[in-house]
């Protein structure tokens, strides 16, 4: 009887540690330049990753360069497995397996970014989407694929597996609506991620399982884009 009141104890424990939360509305805050402030977000994959797409806002006066998103593995040690760092004003760089490739993009303006990066093993070509535009493809580690031993963060950038953070490349500001998907968006479905009408199916910001490290807040969205095209802004 105690023995079973200990299981179902230890169950709800696990249950709550699992939990996965809807975060529409909401945004992960860094308020601060840090070493430490930083989100785990834990992506369900079962299969290596051979196609991959991440889309993900961002809000920021940043004017040195931050990472947005960086995905380690840990065996082998390949620390920017896929990372996407921006270069502001000018240059977006997106790292396949450790292998950096810069964007030149239009200038950052004070504003929300919607960006989405795919890549496609099968090829090696990478899309960088910022706002909807298709800036110039890029191919970079045809045949390369990423395993299930990863970390994925946002907040730093990894240069050890889940550490070796640096504050002078951490995010400062808002980040929202992270998805992550296994294979390459269309443009239809990248339209549609924009309006928050696709989510992703290895991390969904609709149902994300993920640990807050530091000093970042979940707070609300207060401008919540829903028509992007139409009405940029509307109350949430
Ligand atoms: C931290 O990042 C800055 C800016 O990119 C760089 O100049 C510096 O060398 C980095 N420091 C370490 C220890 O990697
Ligand atoms: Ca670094």
């Amino acid at each position: 009887m105690r023995l079973n009141t200990l299981y179902a104890l230890l169950l709800v424990v696990l249950m709550r540690s699992q939990a996965q939360q809807d975060l529409g509305n909401k945004v992960f805050f860094f308020p601060k330049e840090t070493d430490t402030a930083h989100v785990v977000l834990k992506p369900i994959m079962k299969t290596p990753l051979r196609k991959l797409s991440v889309c993900l806002r961002s809000y920021t006066d940043l004017s040195r360069q931050y990472g947005l998103f960086s995905l380690a593995m840990s065996d082998p040690k390949v620390y920017n497995a896929f990372l996407i760092m921006i270069s502001p004003p000018h240059y977006c760089s997106v790292y396949i397996n450790n292998e950096q490739i810069s964007i030149k993009v239009d200038p950052e303006v004070g504003d929300w970014k919607h960006t989405c990066v795919t890549w496609d093993s099968t090829s090696g070509v990478i899309q960088l989407w910022i706002n909807g535009k298709l800036y110039p493809r890029k191919v970079s580690n045809k045949g390369f694929s990423i395993n299930t031993k990863i970390n994925i963060i946002v907040g730093q950038e990894q240069d050890l597996f889940g550490g070796g953070f640096n504050k002078s490349q951490s995010f400062v500001g808002d980040l929202t609506d992270i998805h992550m998907w296994d294979s390459v968006l269309t443009p239809g479905d990248i339209q549609k991620v924009m309006t928050n009408d696709h989510t992703g199916n290895v991390i969904n910001w609709r149902s994300l399982n993920f640990d807050i490290t530091g000093d970042a807040l979940i707070q609300p969205n207060l401008q919540c884009v829903k028509q992007w095209q139409y009405t940029k802004y509307t109350q949430c």
